[in-house]
């Protein structure tokens, strides 16, 4: 206990300081994880590779032990308000401004799914790319994508669900566009975890988005074509 104390996050090299926060972030130690983001962005590590080598490396530790049931809620949500700190630090590093705008999307976590840490991820790396991104929280029914992709004159549908049980609420979505004849005017991206391509297809979606940075990259290739059909 009193070694764990002791420990002087500057004082570590890059390694031993990446593991220490990945303890830190098991542990729920939102201080500890500002300290560790902020020393190695002095270091010059880049926004991108804090986010994916410090932070989500550290969530899947955490995410396979609460499968395990070695975790509960109680910790898993301290970990993630300690990851969402690290995030806060890193967002306005990743959103770079000035950047010409891309497209604008609306990005929501389906309804009864309240995870809602890799959509934020998603939504911050698609402004750091250049996309106004309007984030419809967590726990949407399919009126709210509908509503605010309308309002918003959206280009994009981004929808995020990390339960099996609320996966298929995607579909639901997608065909009330069919229903509604809206289906063509919006590219729909799907993620999360338990989510894959052929699933993708299966519920009708453009494409499906295995992490932030395919997003970033399926979204900008998907504006591209469509500019040179127009
Ligand atoms: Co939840 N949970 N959870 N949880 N949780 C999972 C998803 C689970 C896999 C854990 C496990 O058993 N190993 C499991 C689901 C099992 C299943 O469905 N088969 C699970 C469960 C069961 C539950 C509860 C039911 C637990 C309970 O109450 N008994 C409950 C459900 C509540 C609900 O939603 N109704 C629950 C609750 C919670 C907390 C509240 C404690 C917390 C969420 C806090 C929050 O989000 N604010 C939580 C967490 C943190 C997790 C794990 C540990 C981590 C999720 C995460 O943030 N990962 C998760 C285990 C895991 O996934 N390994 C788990 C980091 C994040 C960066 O990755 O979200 O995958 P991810 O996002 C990635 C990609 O997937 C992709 O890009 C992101 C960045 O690269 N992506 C998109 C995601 N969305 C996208 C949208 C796009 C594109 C790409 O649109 C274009």
């Amino acid at each position: 206990m009193a070694e764990d104390d002791d420990i002087i996050l500057s004082e570590l090299d890059d390694e031993e300081l990446v593991l220490q926060m990945h303890d830190d972030l098991y542990d729920g130690l939102r201080a500890e994880i500002e300290e560790g983001v902020n020393i190695l962005i002095a270091r010059g590590w880049t926004p991108y590779d804090v986010l994916t080598r410090a932070l989500v490396a550290g969530m899947t530790i955490v995410g396979a032990d609460f499968r395990d049931g070695i975790l509960f809620v109680p910790e898993v949500l301290q970990a993630a308000n300690a990851m969402k700190g690290g995030m806060a630090i890193l967002k306005p590093l990743l959103v770079e401004t000035g950047a010409p705008r891309m497209g604008k999307m609306v990005i929501g976590t389906v309804k009864g799914d309240i995870h809602d840490i890799g959509k934020n991820l998603v939504a911050m790396m698609m402004e750091g790319a250049g996309f106004e991104v309007v984030d419809l929280g967590i726990n949407n029914p399919v009126e709210n994508y509908l509503e605010a992709a309308a309002r918003e004159e959206a280009d994009i549908i981004g929808m995020s669900a990390l339960l099996t049980t609320t996966m298929p609420y995607m579909k639901v979505v997608i065909d009330t566009l069919k229903d509604q004849g809206l289906r063509e005017r919006y590219m729909i991206l799907v993620g999360g975890a338990p989510l894959n391509e052929e699933f993708g297809r299966a519920i009708g979606a453009d494409a499906y988005c295995r992490d932030a940075a395919i997003a970033v990259q399926t979204a900008k290739d998907m504006i591209a074509r469509k500019h040179n059909q127009i």
